[in-house]
């Protein structure tokens, strides 16, 4: 086969640089290992910035997103027994989160894609990159039993932390600055009507917890845990009582109960590997950066590179120029950092550590009284939850 760009992973990254890719006129091969039903049940990220929403907008793909998905305006932040609204819309000069479950964007953009025939190649094995350090690079794979090449100008490493395109990227090129959280979430889908309207954050002594929700019958929750925590120590008995504790205030709120759908624990890191380019080879979303999820910024932070690479690749093609793929690694970098502190500092304000002493809780708690009683810090909160605005 040959095409211009060759995609790895039918991811959030992945797809969506297909369908930008697609409507700027440049042909690609999408290559992903799982099965179309694996990625489109596979639950994950949760709330879409208002820059998410829009570059879904504005590339046709967010119909589905409007009629389901569910606009916020606010979060709630609970600790010491209280719960503070903050209004991320007031405070963001009229920006909001839309809460709509990744796999639901995962499912947009496949049903697109094959709308108008893009290639996309589901339970693909063996991908192996050659020459991203030449000007003839290509992607070697196995599908349904046959082994094949695809010939291209370029490749994008969108196959996430766990892919094989960063590792094909020589260790001396790269540097990689990472933090290992010493905590993991347990999160749990249930059967159950949300019993609040918005997303509630809360700190604990026992631990951090969190409330959110998929759609008027389905609530998400997550609880901070070890980080090897064993999921069978784990009874729905003891999720449900543990929640209430860690979410329970002076306003008697609790949430909803139900039969739980799902249950999972996720390890907490934080991740950049620098550049996100290595010759013909560019890397986009988790496959480059990992940020603990606290912020909601993991799926976010995937649209926001593959916009700037899409961009890069229309003008290598349209002007023959090179300026923008020379540049993509820096542009994305500049945002990139800017969510890693952001979820760093979300996931340091609002989770236990082991060992904590007195005074650490002390800074915690002062870090978030002054968020809920201080404009300013307010709005530096809500600024960088709803999605700072896109680089022109
Ligand atoms: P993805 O990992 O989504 O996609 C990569 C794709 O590449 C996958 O489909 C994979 O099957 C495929 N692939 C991998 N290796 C391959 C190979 N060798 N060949 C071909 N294909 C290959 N973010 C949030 O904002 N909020 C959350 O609550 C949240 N929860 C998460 C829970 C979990 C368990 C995980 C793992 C992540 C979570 N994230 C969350 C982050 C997540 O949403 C990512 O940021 C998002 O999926 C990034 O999208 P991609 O970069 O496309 O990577
Ligand atoms: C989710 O709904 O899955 C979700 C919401 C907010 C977060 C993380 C996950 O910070």
């Amino acid at each position: 086969m040959r095409t211009q760009v060759a995609i790895v992973g039918a991811g959030p990254a992945g797809l969506l640089l297909a369908h930008l890719l697609h409507r700027a006129g440049v042909e690609s091969v999408v290559l992903e290992s799982r099965s179309r039903a694996y990625c489109e049940q596979r639950i994950r990220a949760g709330v879409l910035e208002q820059g998410t929403v829009d570059t879904l907008d504005e590339s046709g793909v967010g119909g589905r997103l409007h009629r389901e998905g569910l606009v916020h305006h606010g979060i709630e932040l609970r600790f010491g027994g209280r719960s503070h609204r903050l209004d991320l819309t007031e405070l963001s000069g009229g920006r909001s989160i839309t809460v709509y479950g990744q796999q639901e964007v995962v499912k947009d953009l496949i049903a697109a894609r094959l709308a108008y025939e893009g290639a996309l190649h589901f339970d693909v094995a063996g991908v192996r990159l050659e020459g991203i350090d030449s000007t003839r690079p290509s992607v070697h794979f196995t599908h349904a039993g046959h082994a094949q090449r695809i010939d291209c100008d370029l490749v994008a490493g969108c196959d996430g932390f766990h892919g094989i395109c960063r590792p094909s990227i020589p260790g001396a090129a790269l540097t990689i600055h990472q933090r290992e959280y010493p905590f993991a979430w347990l999160g749990i889908l249930a059967e159950a009507a949300p019993s609040r309207h918005e997303l509630v954050y809360a700190s604990h002594p026992r631990g951090f917890a969190l409330f959110s929700m998929r759609s008027p019958r389905v609530t998400r929750l997550y609880l901070q845990v070890a980080p090897d925590e064993p999921l069978d120590g784990w009874t729905d008995e003891r999720i449900w009582a543990e929640l209430h504790t860690r979410l329970e205030a002076d306003d008697g709120w609790r949430p909803h109960e139900g039969p739980i759908l799902e249950k999972g624990v996720t390890g907490m890191r934080s991740f950049v590997a620098e550049p996100m380019r290595y010759g013909r080879l560019f890397l986009a979303g988790d496959a480059a950066h990992i940020v603990p999820p606290t912020g909601a910024k993991g799926l976010n932070l995937a649209v926001a590179d593959v916009r700037v690479l899409a961009a890069a690749i229309a003008a290598f093609y349209r002007e023959r120029s090179a300026a923008g793929l020379d540049a993509y690694s820096e542009t994305c970098l500049k945002r990139v950092w800017r969510a890693e502190h952001f979820s760093w500092w979300m996931t340091a304000m609002l989770h236990r550590f082991p060992g904590d002493d007195t005074f650490h809780e002390r800074l915690q708690r002062a870090q978030l009284e002054y968020v809920v009683s201080s404009r300013a810090a307010a709005a530096s909160l809500a600024e960088n939850y709803v999605g700072l605005p896109f680089a022109p």
